[in-house]
C-alpha cells in the first residue's frame, strides 16, 4: 500500500518524539484527524500524563486528550522500542545553546540514533525541532542511510518548522500556516500528504535547508528589530525623548512599519537562540552574520542597562542599590506566560544582588525564583509596595494592579510602559 492510500485510510501509526510545548499539540492534532498516535519521551512525567489523558501544557486542555486515550488511539511511552511500529516520526526534540552560545544538536542526534536503531523501510521521519541550515541534510539524512534507508525511496525525509507561539488564543497548530521542505521530491511529496490532514494550509519549500532558513529569518527578524528598538530606548533617554511615545506615534504609519517595544532584554526559548543557530552557521563559512550578532550585543545587555538606570533612580534618592529594598514586578520571560527560560529578569535580579540590593519579586505565574545560589518565593500579588526602595515593572502580567503599584511604591521603574493604563499623575514611575 502506497503512502496516499495509507494517508486516506488513516492507517498511519504516527509516533511523536518530544511531547513538549511543540509535540503535544501535534499529538492532539494528529489524533484528532483520526491517526493512531503515540507521544516518546523520556520525561516519564509527560508520559504519565499523557498516558491517561492529562495536559500539562497550559494551551492544550485534558478534554482534547482524553477521548482519543479513553479509544485507545492516543498512547504515550518512554520505550524507544515504538519507533520500530511507526510510519511516521515526527521529532520536536529542544536545541539550545551551550554554554559557549553554540549549537546544541545532541537531542536531534540522540533522536535520530534511536530512530536507526528501529528504522524500518516506508518510514516518513519530519524533523521540527529549529536548527541551523543542514542539518537534516548534513546531520540527520546520513546517519538514517547508514541504518540501511534510501532517502526519497524506503525513507522519507521532511524538515517542518514549528510555529507554537505559546499563550496564543488565536493561532493554533491547525490554523498556523506550515511551511514543509523535504530531502527529495517524494520526499515532499509524502509529507504535504501527511501535514495536510491536520494543517489548513501548508507551504511546501524546495528543500529542507530552505525550511530550516525560513524559520531562523522569521525569528531573527524579531531578534533584530527587538535589538533596534532596544537601542532606540536608549538613544532617547540620552536625548531626553519618551521612547514609547515615539514608537507609538510612528506605528500610526499605516504602512511600512511594524512595532516592536523596548524591554529590559530578550527571553524565550526560540528568539534569544534561534538567530545563533544561524550565525553560527555562517562563521563556519567564515562570514559573519553583522546584524544578528549586534542584536544579540544590545538584547543581552539590556538587563545591565536597566540596572544602571534603577542604580541612577536610587541615587537621585540618595540611596545605593547596596542595601535597598527592591520589588521586581513579574520574572517570567514575557506577559502572561510561565516560562522562565533565558528571561531578562534572571540577569536583572543577580546583576542586583551582585550589588547588594535586598531583593523580593511577585509573579502570579512564577511561585519560585532560583538562580545559582539565590532561591526566592513570590510575594503574594497584593504585596503593600510602600515597603520597598523601588518597585521595578520586569513582565508586564496582565493581572498586576498597576493603579494601586503607582499609588504605593515609592519609585517604579518600568521596564515595558505596563503604567500607561493608569491615569493621573505618575510622577513617581521612570520609563525604560
Ligand atoms: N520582546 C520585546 N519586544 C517585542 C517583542 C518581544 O522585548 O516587541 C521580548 C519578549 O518580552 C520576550 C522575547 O522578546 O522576552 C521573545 O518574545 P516573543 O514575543 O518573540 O515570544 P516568543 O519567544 O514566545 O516567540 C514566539 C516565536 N514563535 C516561534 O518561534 C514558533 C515567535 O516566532 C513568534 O513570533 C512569537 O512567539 C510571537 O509572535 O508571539
Amino acid at each position: 500500500m502506497n503512502w496516499n492510500e495509507k494517508i486516506q485510510r488513516k492507517d498511519v501509526h504516527v509516533v511523536v518524539i518530544g511531547i513538549g510545548y511543540v509535540g503535544l499539540p501535534l499529538v492532539v492534532e494528529f489524533a484528532r484527524a483520526g491517526f493512531r498516535v503515540t507521544g516518546y519521551d523520556l520525561d516519564k512525567r509527560k508520559v504519565d500524563k499523557l498516558a491517561v489523558g492529562e495536559s500539562y501544557i497550559e494551551d492544550i486542555s485534558s478534554e482534547s486528550l482524553r477521548p482519543h486515550v479513553a479509544e485507545g488511539r492516543l498512547k504515550a511511552t518512554t520505550n524507544e522500542s515504538v519507533l520500530a511500529t511507526a510510519d511516521a516520526i515526527i521529532v520536536c526534540v529542544p536545541t539550545p545553546l551551550n554554554k559557549t552560545k553554540e549549537p546544541d544538536v545532541s537531542f536531534i542526534v540522540s533522536a535520530t540514533e534511536a530512530i536507526a536503531r528501529h528504522y524500518k523501510p516506508g518510514q516518513c521521519v519530519v524533523l521540527e525541532s529549529t536548527t541551523y541550515p543542514g542539518t537534516t541534510r548534513e546531520l540527520v539524512a546520513p546517519m538514517l542511510e547508514k541504518a540501511g534507508a534510501k532517502i526519497g525511496e524506503t525513507l522519507f525525509l521532511a524538515f517542518s518548522p514549528e510555529r507554537v507561539d505559546p499563550a496564543n488564543k488565536v493561532y493554533g497548530t491547525r490554523n498556523t500556516p506550515k511551511v514543509l521542505g523535504g530531502a527529495t521530491p517524494n520526499c515532499l511529496e509524502v509529507s504535504v500528504a501527511l501535514y495536510s490532514k491536520i494543517i489548513d494550509k501548508v507551504v511546501p519549500v524546495s528543500s529542507t535547508d530552505a525550511a530550516e532558513m525560513v524559520k531562523l529569518l522569521e525569528n531573527t527578524f524579531r531578534a533584530v528589530n527587538i535589538g533596534l528598538v532596544n537601542e532606540v530606548a536608549i538613544m532617547c533617554h540620552k536625548l531626553g525623548l519618551d521612547v514609547w511615545e515615539i514608537i507609538d506615534a510612528a506605528a500610526t504609519k499605516p504602512f511600512g512599519f511594524m512595532k516592536f517595544t523596548p524591554g529590559p532584554g530578550l527571553g524565550g526559548h526560540c528568539i534569544p537562540i534561534d538567530p545563533l543557530y544561524l550565525s553560527w552557521k555562517l562563521r563556519a563559512l567564515k562570514y559573519t552574520a553583522e546584524f544578528i550578532e549586534l542584536a544579540d550585543d544590545i538584547n543581552s545587555a539590556m538587563p545591565s542597562y536597566c540596572v544602571t538606570r534603577i542604580a541612577d533612580l536610587l541615587n537621585d534618592k540618595g540611596k545605593a542599590i547596596k542595601g535597598s529594598k527592591v520589588l521586581i514586578v513579574g520574572v517570567a520571560y514575557k506577559r502572561d506566560v510561565s516560562d522562565m527560560r533565558e528571561s531578562p529578569a534572571i540577569d536583572v535580579v543577580e546583576l542586583l544582588h551582585k550589588k547588594g540590593a535586598d531583593i523580593s519579586f511577585v509573579d502570579p505565574y512564577v511561585p519560585v525564583f532560583e538562580e545559582g545560589t539565590m532561591r526566592l518565593e513570590s510575594l503574594p500579588i497584593d504585596t503593600d509596595a510602600s515597603k520597598f526602595d523601588i518597585a521595578v515593572i520586569v513582565t508586564d502580567h496582565t493581572e498586576f494592579d498597576y493603579a494601586k503599584l503607582v499609588k504605593t511604591a515609592p519609585i517604579i521603574f518600568d521596564t515595558r510602559n505596563a503604567t500607561r493604563v493608569v491615569g493621573g499623575s505618575k510622577d513617581n514611575v521612570y520609563l525604560l
